[in-house]
């Protein structure tokens, strides 16, 4: 039967739900679906899971060589994976669908300095909302690392599942210490939504994503499910290539949720079984109205609560507001200004960089972050 995990109330709602995303594709962040399918965390929220592990973003810094610097941006590549991918599961009991960014929110946060790991810092914005997409910037000034990137989604339905194509990649630079600058290129994995007919949605991560270093060392990083390599759901085996060879100089495998080894000499390579540390942020009473939290406060609150009528009352007064937004926009001849980033059509660093990997597409467009956040969210002037 349809929907075990489904309150049986909205049972045939829930129906109706996977019944249009089969025959749509698209923009699947403005479909209604049903109260208990939906998350009270926005998507701009997303990024502070590239740094749930802030000691191993910092190590990068530590590396002795290209070789072990291309090795510890994969371990901390791999390490944010169980985050990214099954932490709703984890926390809100399935998959979910998360609060639809609108134009201009923002998220702001960061991980204190502890054990001289120096502090790392968070700016998200969200860049564009027909079709949604989040630009973020992550900086370790102390260390010399920064993470800038944008994510956006086109989705299909394929076999009773959602296929999640992610578009955008990150750039992770590395100031070394005698005055250079080590740039990655890291591509996105697809995802695969299951469990959708049990009203249980999880993600499966599939193909093959890359991390290319500036330097030429390149890692190759392949996603498998139940029924492939080791039988096991989230599986995943990664080869790391010296510059100009496609031999493996290491090769890593394992389940990304877990622990994975290094095959040749069986240690250790990671594992996210100790508890992460999520991002801290300032109080909602000092944040501005474009903060995410503080925006959809009360939209949150009656999801949280069981209160769907508040919830889409809320939500129903903020997307009205944009709206009325964007009209007075076109009226006035302007155009809603980006606060922290701005974007360019072609990346040059992903060209350059792409050119190594033979990617394809060889250009695209990205959000490039202005430098004009310090510290602590902009206080209101009175
Ligand atoms: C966003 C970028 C992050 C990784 C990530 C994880 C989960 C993805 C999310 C991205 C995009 C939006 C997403 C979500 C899982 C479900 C949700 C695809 C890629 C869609 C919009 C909601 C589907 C609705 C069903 C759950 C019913 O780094």
């Amino acid at each position: 039967v349809i929907g075990e995990a489904v309150p049986p109330a909205q049972k045939s709602s829930w129906a109706s739900f996977l019944k249009s995303i089969a025959s749509f594709s698209g923009d699947l962040s403005s479909m209604t679906a049903p109260p208990f399918i939906l998350s009270p965390i926005s998507l701009t929220e997303f990024p502070a899971y590239w740094c749930e592990r802030p000691e191993l973003f910092s190590a990068i810094a530590d590396a002795r060589s290209d070789e072990e610097r291309s090795m510890l941006v994969l371990k901390w590549f791999i390490s944010t994976l169980k985050g990214q991918y099954t932490s709703r599961n984890e926390k809100l009991g399935s998959e979910k669908k998360p609060l639809n960014p609108v134009l201009g929110e923002l998220f702001y946060g960061y991980w204190p300095d502890i054990n001289g790991r120096g502090q790392t810092n968070l700016v998200v914005e969200q860049v564009s909302h027909h079709p949604p997409i989040t630009a973020y910037y992550i900086e370790n000034k102390a260390k010399g690392i920064a993470l800038q990137g944008h994510s956006a989604q086109k989705t299909s339905f394929s076999g009773g599942s959602i296929i999640v194509k992610q578009i955008g990649h990150a750039i992770l630079t590395v100031n070394l210490p005698n005055g250079r600058k080590e740039e990655f290129l890291i591509t996105l994995p697809k995802l695969r939504i299951d469990g959708l007919w049990y009203g249980s949605p999880y993600i499966e991560l599939c193909d093959t994503s890359y991390i290319q270093s500036s330097t030429g060392w390149l890692s190759t990083i392949e996603y498998k499910g139940k029924g492939y390599f080791s039988g096991k759901s989230h599986s995943f085996k990664a080869v790391i290539s010296r510059p100009g060879s496609s031999n493996a100089a290491h090769t890593y495998e394992g389940l990304w949720h877990l622990t994975s080894k290094d095959i040749k000499t069986g240690a250790i390579f990671t594992d996210v079984t100790s508890p992460k540390e999520e991002v801290s942020t300032y109080p909602i009473e000092e944040q501005d109205d474009w903060e995410t939290r503080r925006l959809w406060r009360w939209v949150a609150k009656g999801i949280r609560e069981g209160d769907f009528e508040t919830a889409s009352k809320e939500k129903g007064k903020i997307e009205n507001e944009q709206r009325q937004r964007r009209k007075d926009e076109q009226a006035a001849g302007t155009q809603w200004e980006l606060k922290h980033f701005e974007h360019i059509d072609s990346d040059p660093i992903y060209e350059r960089l792409g050119k190594l990997l033979k990617a394809n597409p060889p250009t695209e467009d990205t959000y490039v972050y202005k430098h004009n956040y310090h510290d602590h969210p902009p206080q209101a002037t009175a």
